[in-house]
């Protein structure tokens, strides 16, 4: 659908959507109470500002914006497998969806400032290579002085769906020294770097490449940042799994899409149904993955 009729079908009222970088159409929802934006490629939101305050969301300067490639920053939406391919690395990490092109389903604007977009995907927009199986999904995006993202997945097709996934977000802090996440005391980790586990014990500090993925772990996370005094809430929804990560310098000089410097600025919870938490739905069964993103 081209910018004029995105504009005069779903926009008006604090919605809009324009060109971004490398030419990907993004869309903004602004209103009284905060601002993000997103981009129909991958339905990947790019940015969350709360009215007043500093951005919540991280972005790399060195981000591809081009229809092959994930954007790295925001929340990547990863689906339907966590990772690599469980059987072929020539697959995409992280699975397709966060590499196709979403569809705008509806847009609006609550009475009390809630301004929301629908996106949708289904396996009529993705190689069949990929996955063989119909699928619906759908991504709706709620801003007001928080962030809501829900991914509803829907089996329509008559076989068992299996699938792991992830909202993949990416948070800006001030730097990883002042900042300690809050929230997995004693749950059940998996440290994927040497395939270790263990349990958690006290809030997680950084001090080297962290990647970990947490267990029987429903309850809200928080980031603590001594040096923009502020906590970002971590609200998660229909998940018991959540991955910490953040690259360190080596892995960070590895990634052509991530500045060298800049694993300083930011760091990854992610709101997740991975590993042990994989999920199953019967023929016409739906799950929702969400999360609500608040600054405290
Ligand atoms: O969520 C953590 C992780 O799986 C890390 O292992 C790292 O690979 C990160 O995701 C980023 O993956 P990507 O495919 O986006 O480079």
């Amino acid at each position: 659908m081209d910018l004029e009729t995105l504009n005069s079908r779903f926009g008006g009222d604090g919605i809009s959507f324009s060109v971004g970088p490398g030419n990907l159409t993004v869309a903004r929802l602004e209103n009284e109470l905060g601002m993000a934006e997103l981009a129909l490629h991958g339905g990947h939101v790019m940015s969350f500002v709360p009215g007043g305050g500093a951005p919540v969301l991280w972005m790399s300067r060195e981000s591809w914006f081009a229809a092959d490639k994930p954007i790295r920053g925001g929340i990547p939406v990863c689906w339907p497998w966590f990772g690599a391919h469980p059987t072929n690395a020539q697959f995409p990490s992280h699975g397709f969806a966060r590499i196709s092109e979403w569809q705008v389903k509806s847009a609006g604007k609550t009475a009390d400032q809630v301004s929301w977009l629908e996106l949708g995907l289904t396996e009529r927009q993705v190689a069949k290579s990929f996955f063989p199986q119909p699928f619906d999904l759908r991504l709706r995006v709620e801003v007001s002085d928080v962030l809501s993202v829900a991914l509803r997945i829907e089996n329509t097709g008559d076989e068992h769906l299996n699938f792991s996934a992830a909202l993949h977000s990416y948070f800006n802090i001030s730097d990883i020294g002042n900042i300690a996440v809050v929230g997995f005391d004693g749950k059940p980790c998996l440290d994927t770097l040497d395939n270790t586990r263990h349990v958690q014990s006290g809030s997680l500090k950084f001090e080297r490449e962290t990647d970990l993925v947490f267990f029987d772990c429903e309850e809200d996370c928080f980031i603590e940042d001594s040096g923009l005094k502020r906590r970002i809430r971590i609200a998660k929804s229909g998940s018991s799994s959540a991955v910490v990560w953040n690259p360190w310098s080596d892995k960070a000089g590895r990634m052509p899409d991530f500045g060298n410097d800049e694993y300083r600025s930011m760091v990854c919870v992610e709101t997740t149904n991975a590993l042990d938490d994989a999920r199953t739905l019967a023929p016409g069964k739906r799950h929702t993955l969400g999360v609500v993103i608040g600054v405290a």
